[in-house]
Order: structure tokens, then sequence, then C-alpha cells
């Protein structure tokens, strides 16, 4: 198997932590290869790299079939079922857990990471010279975020984790989504803006996983 990605965007973090969370080494997995695509040098829309996913998007995994999967989420259903690591089953074991973790997973994806997201899009100035960036939307897409956060807060107010004390696939990506708003100086850690409980989990996952 080929894993083209990248050390610091989201959706390629989303994998770098659940083979985390299965205490699995991403530089020691038998078969498993590991090629660094570099977005800061837009190694992403080479013709090398377009040809394996022309959408120019990270990350991607290729299997020895030939397959692609050119998609975080399903490269993890993939890893987490292929892979024993330490036996924890990151996106669920059974039908109704694994439907609980995907919607939640879409949930903290859609409200929290995609508009972390369009905030650095249309308003980080590495990405001006990219597309367009729209005035105002960058700021837009900060204030869905915290329209959505009591949602996820009061969820944690009664757990460790989003469904419950056992972390899933879900929390992952709530974390990657708050953890790079940082770039946008958005402050997860701020709990009069974040929360009580969704700072407490962000120190929390940050403890764990963060950049040491
Ligand atoms: N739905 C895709 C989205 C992938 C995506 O947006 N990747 C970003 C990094 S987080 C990327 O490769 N961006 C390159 C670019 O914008 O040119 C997934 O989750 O895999």
């Amino acid at each position: 198997m080929k894993l083209y990605t990248m050390n610091f965007p989201p959706n390629p973090r989303k994998v770098d932590l659940l083979l985390k969370v299965k205490e699995l080494d991403i530089n020691d997995i038998h078969n498993l290869q590991v090629i660094n695509v570099d977005i800061g040098k837009n190694e992403q829309n080479s013709p090398e790299f377009l040809a394996v996913n022309p959408l120019g998007l990270l990350p991607v995994l290729v299997l020895d079939d030939g397959t692609v999967l050119n998609d975080s989420h399903a490269i993890c259903e993939y890893l987490d079922s292929r892979l024993a690591g330490n036996g924890k089953q990151v996106m669920g074991s059974d039908p109704i857990q694994r439907a609980k973790i995907t919607a939640m997973s879409r949930n903290a994806e859609f409200h929290v990471l995609y508009n972390m997201m369009l905030a650095f899009q249309h308003g980080h100035p590495s990405r001006a010279s990219v597309g367009n960036q729209v005035p105002g939307m960058a700021e837009e897409s900060i204030n869905r975020v915290k329209k959505a956060l009591p949602y996820f807060d009061e969820l944690l107010s009664s757990h460790k984790y989003l469904l419950g004390d056992r972390l899933t696939f879900a929390d992952i990506v709530l974390y990657v989504g708050l953890d790079f708003g940082r770039v946008m100086k958005f402050n997860p850690k701020d709990a009069s803006v974040v929360g009580d409980h969704v700072a407490r989990f962000y120190a929390q996952m940050s403890e764990r996983f963060g950049k040491k």
C-alpha cells in the first residue's frame, strides 16, 4: 500500500491520529509505504500526484490491487478494519456504533473542520494567490464554528469523549478541526469562546496528540 500524505494539514492528520490511537507507527507498518507530498511546494498539483488523485487533495491510500481511496474517512475506515494494532476499533465494531460514529464524525466535519478550512482558504495570506478569497467569508466561517460549539460542549459535559468514555473517530475529527483553527488565530483553549467542556476536551487531546 502507498499512503500519500503530509504532516500538518487536518485531513491527513486524521489518518495519523487513528494510527496513534491504535498504537501503530506510521513509518513502521508492514507493507505501507509513506509518500510525503508537500502542499507548501504545491506538490499536490504535480502531474505525478494528479495522476493518482485528479482532485489534487491529500490524503490518498493506494491499495496493492490498485484501488485508490482518496478520502480521509474512507482511508481511516479501511485501516481501522485492516490493522489490528492494540485492538482498539476507532470507527466502531457493531452496526449501531459504526453508524453513531459516522454521524458524529460528519457533524464535527461539517460544523467545525469544514468551516475552519473555509476560513483558512478565504482568510489566510498563504492562500491569497491560490483562489478567489471572498471578503468576510473567513469571519463568517469562524462564526459558524462558534454557533455549533455549544452542541459539542453539551455532549462533552457528561462524558470524556463525544460518544462516551471511549475515543472514536468523531473525537479525532473534532480535535483536528479545533486545532487547525489556530492558523486563523482561533483559540480552542479559551473556554469563554469554545465552552468549558470543549476547552477541557481540546486540552486533553492536545496533551496526547499535540505537537510537542
Ligand atoms: N474530503 C477530503 C478532503 C481532503 C482535503 O481537503 N485535503 C487538503 C488538506 S487538509 C488538501 O489536500 N489541500 C490541498 C490544496 O488545497 O491544494 C478528505 O477528507 O480526504
